[in-house]
């Protein structure tokens, strides 16, 4: 369904507002520094679209901002996911693979947004989500213990939290939003109370690193693949803290007993060769954490990198 598969919009995402650690917003900067897009576009035969800039918005992020419903920053990152969402609808409008480099996991909100009414407008489909994090992001306000908009994108996108009020998330609408079923995890290993609950009421598909160990990830993706079922355009969105902090130290809520780097480049490989990719999430690598250890923040990046060269077809003979 990609009109022209070899061109990829870019939106670089500077924002770091869903949680309380500074440095997640020097991500893009860094990644693309470390070479990514030059890669793409030389390596991998994309033609770039919107890669000039990194956006932080601070245009739309207001001075006060309290707590609403326990949520911190609501009303920024309402504002700066909604413009997201119009830079990603825009390209995916095109028909253009979107990529998105944030910037923390809330970004989603926008990113998810912007592709389900797009291909809702072009194509008359739904998206599917692949979801690859060690935390399930499903939090309502009320589950949410941290406040962390970060923890919460998922149940903003499927609906299971709403607000009326436009500056929180009220301009989310039904076209913007994704069914739980349509809906698939990987690599999950710190779900919170509330969130398994919600989970298992609505019998959302997530593979765990439990069941990763189990069947292999080979078997893991055919499975989540299938759930998904054939020819349905698939949003994937990877938060390197899927991956073991061995491989990804750099960021703002490490987990151990993750992926290692080839298994999370062999899921985005997976996406890749389904022909069904419509748009890429890489968020929540923060170079400004465990920047002198030995592997350092380069190694997180460095991870990063592979991981949206594999989604976007580096590794196919
Ligand atoms: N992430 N479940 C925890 C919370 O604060 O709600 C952690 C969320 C982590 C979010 O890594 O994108
Ligand atoms: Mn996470
Ligand atoms: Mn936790
Ligand atoms: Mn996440």
């Amino acid at each position: 369904f990609l009109s022209q598969p070899q061109d990829l919009g870019i939106v670089a995402v500077g924002f770091s507002g869903g949680q309380p650690k500074p440095g997640v917003d020097a991500a893009p900067a860094a990644l693309i520094e470390s070479g990514l897009l030059t890669q793409l576009r030389d390596d991998l035969g994309y033609r770039l679209h919107g890669h000039d800039a990194v956006h932080s918005f601070s245009d739309v992020v207001p001075a006060q901002d309290p707590p609403h419903r326990g949520m911190k920053n609501p009303r920024a990152v309402s504002a700066v996911t909604r413009r997201i969402a119009e830079q990603v609808y825009r390209h995916a409008k095109e028909g253009r693979l979107v990529l998105t480099l944030g910037g923390d996991h809330s970004i989603a909100i926008g990113t998810i947004a912007g592709t389900a009414k797009a291909t809702r407008e072009r194509i008359g489909r739904d998206i599917a989500v692949i979801w690859v994090d060690a935390h399930a992001d499903i939090n309502t306000p009320e589950t949410s213990g941290s406040g962390n908009v970060h923890g919460m994108p998922v149940s903003f996108l499927t609906g299971l939290a709403r607000d009326d009020k436009e500056e929180f998330f009220g301009w989310l609408t039904d076209e913007h939003r994704v069914s739980v079923k349509k809906l698939v995890y990987i690599g999950l290993r710190d779900v919170d109370a509330g969130e398994k609950r919600i989970l298992r009421e609505n019998g959302i598909k997530a593979f765990s690193m439990f069941d990763i160990d189990k069947h292999g990830i080979g078997r893991v993706m055919e499975m989540a693949l299938a759930h998904i079922g054939n020819d349905t355009p698939i949003h994937l969105s990877f938060d390197v803290d899927a991956l073991d902090p061995m491989w990804a130290p750099s960021t703002g809520t490490p987990v151990r007993g993750g992926l290692t780097l080839r298994e999370g480049d062999f899921i985005c490989e997976s996406v890749h060769q389904t022909g069904s990719l419509v748009a890429v999430d890489l968020v929540e690598v923060n170079p400004r954490l465990a920047a002198d250890t030995d592997l350092g923040a380069h190694e997180t990046v460095r991870a990063g990198c592979s991981l949206v060269r594999c989604a976007l077809g580096e590794s196919l003979l």
